[in-house]
């Protein structure tokens, strides 16, 4: 097992990996920016490093001033989190030259995953469902044209860089064809310095359902169950929950059992997820995959019991999984809490927090790096921790949401504490009754 373990990131996440380093008996060394010197996983974690200006780009993307502090402090492991550098390949290739694990898969793994296109191929040759659509980029916007008249209107173009949602659009018939390809190029190529396209038929109101799934290095792949994350605004999510109200025993065994193939085609080592679009008759496609641990597997612990940092660790050291497939025993929620003006188009809302009081009792749980004083700066992402609530029912752990969400007290910032509170009202939320298009019809009161 690893002695020392340098978190490359901040925020919840780098004191949620310190959490589960701290129980396993693991050294930690937390790195940070200057603006984030108060911060609390630099005071819990064993060693901290100043690896630059606030600045992303000076700081937690900064591969050399991070392998320096991973020299100085000796670490034998590199966590990335989730954001920042979790999935840059040559991140991975940087870290395996120098001789450092980095607590995820390998550059190849990444990689195969990166490119849209790939991944759709692969996923095609592995027998994982895929969204009909045109095979490989577009040409130009005469093969655009073309292709669109033979999947038929409306169809989506996607960067084959992009993922998220970025460079992507909607084209519902062909006179809006031409400029939304070049929009969609132009969008890609100063994105991610790439501006290949490709072509799918649009599914209209999917609901987004994701599956955790689990490899170890001997070729053992399971699946830990879903994760519905369709209450999102502008491709970010809000709220996540598990089990999926929309799931069935039977979609979950074939979702399950495709993103296996998923994982299993690329060798996948290290915890992961399968994204879906599943359709009102439960059809479902591969979306992608994302190569890290995410910010909502909070819920899938929650629901089967298990300690998904851990596991991702041990893997990382060469244990074997257990090879069997978790289903969910609980319901969990978890509500994203963001420096955030809900009844403002959710405008950002960094700054100190002058009174904190977080909720707790039964059923409840709260992954944050906040206190009282403690300053959110304006440079990283706006999330001030996350709110998961677990009970036997779905029904149970929205009332577990409504009364902790009443508990909680932050002064001094706005934050998406009283959006949560409405939607836990909404009657469609609670009968499970919603899409990826659902906030864009929900109306703050
Ligand atoms: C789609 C789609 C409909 N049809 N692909 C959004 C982000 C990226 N991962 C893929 N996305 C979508 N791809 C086809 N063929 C709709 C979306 C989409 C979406 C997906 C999941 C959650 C929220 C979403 C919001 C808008 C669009």
């Amino acid at each position: 097992m690893f002695k020392k373990i340098l978190i490359a990131n901040r925020g919840e996440i780098a004191l949620r990996i310190i959490r589960t380093c701290k129980e396993m008996g693991i050294k930690t060394v937390a790195v940070y920016s200057t603006a984030d010197k108060d911060s609390l996983h630099v005071k819990f974690a064993d060693e901290a490093v100043c690896i630059g200006k606030p600045a992303s780009v000076d700081s937690y993307l900064n591969i050399p001033h991070l392998m320096a502090a991973v020299e100085i402090t000796n670490a034998d492991a590199i966590h990335p989190g989730y954001g920042f550098l979790a999935e840059n390949s040559k991140f991975a290739q940087i870290c395996f030259d120098h001789n450092i694990k980095f607590i995820g898969p390998t550059p190849e793994m990444i990689n195969s995953m990166g490119d849209k296109i790939t991944a759709k191929e692969t996923m095609i040759k592995a027998g994982v469902p895929v969204v009909p659509g045109v095979e490989g980029l577009l040409r130009d916007v005469d093969h655009a044209k073309k292709s669109a008249a033979e999947i038929d209107y409306p169809v989506i173009l996607k960067a084959t860089a992009g993922g998220g949602g970025k460079g992507m659009r909607v084209v519902w018939e062909e006179k809006e064809i031409e400029k939304s390809f070049e929009n969609a190029k132009t969008e890609a190529a100063a994105s991610f310095k790439n501006d290949g396209i490709y072509m799918e038929k649009f599914v209209e109101e999917p609901r987004h359902i994701e599956i955790q799934i689990a490899g170890d290095q001997f070729g053992n792949v399971c699946h830990l169950s879903e994760r519905d994350c369709s209450i999102q605004r502008r491709h970010q999510k809000l709220v996540e929950e598990s089990p999926s109200p929309f799931m069935t025993t039977d979609l979950r065994e074939k979702m399950g059992e495709a993103a296996i193939k998923a994982a299993s085609a690329i060798n996948y080592e290290s915890v992961g997820t399968v994204e879906f679009l599943v359709d009102k008759h439960r059809n479902f496609y591969f979306m992608e995959m994302n190569t890290r641990i995410q910010v909502e597997h909070c819920v899938t612990e929650e629901v089967i019991n298990y300690d998904l940092i851990k596991e991702q660790i041990k893997i990382a050291a060469g244990d074997k999984i257990s090879g069997r497939n978790y289903y969910p025993e609980m319901h969990a929620i978890e509500c994203r809490i963001n420096a955030e003006d809900p009844y403002n188009d959710f405008r950002p809302s960094p700054g100190r927090i002058t009174v904190l009081h977080q909720p707790g009792g039964h059923g409840v749980r709260v992954d944050s790096h906040a206190y009282a004083g403690y300053v959110i700066p304006p440079y990283y992402d706006s999330m001030i921790g996350k709110l998961i609530t677990m009970a036997q029912t779905r029904d149970e752990a929205i009332d577990t949401m409504s009364r902790a969400l009443s508990e909680y007290i932050i002064e001094g910032i706005k934050t998406t504490i009283p959006f949560h509170i409405q939607l836990m009202q909404n009657e469609d939320f609670r009968k499970g009754n919603f899409t990826t298009k659902f906030l864009e019809g929900f109306k703050m009161s």
